[in-house]
């Protein structure tokens, strides 16, 4: 079968034991990076929200198009058999690089919202009662906050939070009273869309599995940004998504262990996920097929092959020591611009690239990130989906860089340069 992606220039160098990568070439591979925009280059730092595309995976994409289409699992030709083909070997692709877990434990989702909602649903409807505890932390995007309220109501079961600090890190000295016996299941961010916070989640995982917690990671900020391996942390469900990590979007994972998929009864049903189906009973396919009910994002997983492919390439530790690089080197400058407030850790140790900030007196994150467009800049402002977040901050709102394999040092100076003249725009 051809299914080629294209042949990735040497973007790596050795430092030490330390792989470095070069952004500068890693920018070549990525076609909308060389857009202008408000007639100057583009310097995209919105990658929390979602990262560009290299030409391997838009290639991919054609290529599935033009030369593979067909459905998966079903057809008995040439093209259905390239299709599944495909579609299969990613799933072996991502059980590779989220640490060799078993393909049958990968299910392929919308994204990560579809992946905790399904966990939610599944699990949480037929495995929570009046009194138990669903344990969240205050950092949570709403993806894993909003289902769990709604399946809180729905089976009576109550919810509680491990709160963060003032640096907007996890207050863990409590943990273990925060994990009751009637805890039944922790979810938690891996590392926070808005603080950019890394949290000791295999720390929150061996307590909750002592009190018989399952715990659910929410990694879509993690794997994109780092090294996970799921099997060294022994979580029990782990979620993301392509399209932050330089894949299409629509495509997202569930990791579970295989015990509790069995266990577990499908979310979606209809054609694809049964056995055998009768006027009024029906049987569940075995995994990972019980999960995926009807025409999946082919072409998506097919992009997504492509974007492990490229991101394995540079390997997740030079991906990680990029991005400490460059968020040091933003940090340092915006830590000297008196009229913004950094929310979120100093210490790039325990932080990823997203560094979250509002705006001294009444300069609001809306008109930061404006001015900042009109400098061809592209941040984002708002809640980022964490509302309660920012309700505790005393904020509606905040704006938001966030970094990734191909921003520059130059990038971080235009993005200062841009802070400047948003601060003389509107004289603060
Ligand atoms: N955060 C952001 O700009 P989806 O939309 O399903 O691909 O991912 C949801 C999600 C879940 N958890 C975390 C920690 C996330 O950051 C996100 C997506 C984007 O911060 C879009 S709101």
């Amino acid at each position: 079968m051809s299914f080629s992606v294209s042949a990735m220039p040497e973007t790596l160098e050795k430092a030490g034991n330390i792989t470095v990568l070069d952004p500068r070439q890693i920018q070549m591979d990525f076609p909308l990076l060389s857009r202008r925009i408000n007639g100057t280059h583009l310097v995209y730092l919105d990658n929390a929200a979602t990262t560009q595309k290299p030409e391997s995976v838009l290639k991919a994409l054609n290529d599935y198009y033009t030369n593979h289409n067909a459905n998966v699992h079903r057809g008995l030709h040439t093209l259905a058999d390239e299709a599944t083909r495909i579609y299969e070997n990613t799933r072996d692709t991502v059980a590779e690089f989220i640490g060799g877990v078993k393909r049958e434990e990968i299910i392929f989702t919308g994204g990560a919202t579809e992946a905790i909602n399904l966990v939610a649903y599944s699990w949480g409807m037929d495995n929570l009662k009046p009194g138990d505890r669903i344990l969240l932390t205050e950092m949570e995007h709403h993806a894993n906050l909003v289902p769990w309220i709604r399946i809180a109501k729905q089976t009576g079961a109550e919810l509680d939070y491990i709160p963060f600090d003032d640096s907007g890190c996890l207050i863990i000295d409590d943990l273990d009273s925060l994990i009751t016996d009637n805890t039944k299941i922790v979810a938690v961010t891996q590392m926070s869309n808005v603080f950019g916070t890394i949290n000791p989640v295999q720390e929150i995982i061996e307590m909750a599995h002592q009190k018989g917690a399952l715990v659910l990671i929410d990694a879509a900020q993690s794997v994109p940004h780092m090294p996970v391996n799921v099997l060294e942390l022994d979580a029990d469900f782990l979620v993301f998504s392509a399209h932050k990590m330089l894949g299409p979007t629509g495509v997202g994972v569930l990791y579970g262990k295989q015990e509790l998929l069995e266990s577990m009864e499908p979310f979606h049903s209809g054609g694809e996920m049964i056995n055998e189906v009768t006027w009024d009973n029906a049987t569940w396919a075995e995994l990972p097929h019980k999960f995926e009910a009807g025409t999946p994002n082919i072409a998506g997983v097919a992009g997504f092959q492509a974007a492990i492919e490229y991101l394995d390439h540079i390997g997740m530790d030079a991906v990680r020591h990029h991005e400490k690089v460059i968020t040091k080197y933003a940090l340092d400058q915006m830590s000297e611009l008196e009229f913004i407030n950094i929310i979120g850790p100093k210490d790039v140790n325990i932080r990823g690239g997203a560094i979250s900030f509002t705006g001294a007196g009444l300069l609001h994150p809306h008109d930061i990130a404006q001015v900042l467009d009109s400098h061809g800049i592209a941040v984002r402002a708002g809640h980022h989906c964490a509302q309660p977040l920012h309700r505790k901050l005393g904020v509606g709102s905040s704006a938001r860089a966030s970094f990734y394999i191909y921003n520059t040092n130059d990038d971080v100076d235009a993005f200062i340069e841009g802070l400047i003249a948003v601060k003389d725009y509107f004289g603060v």
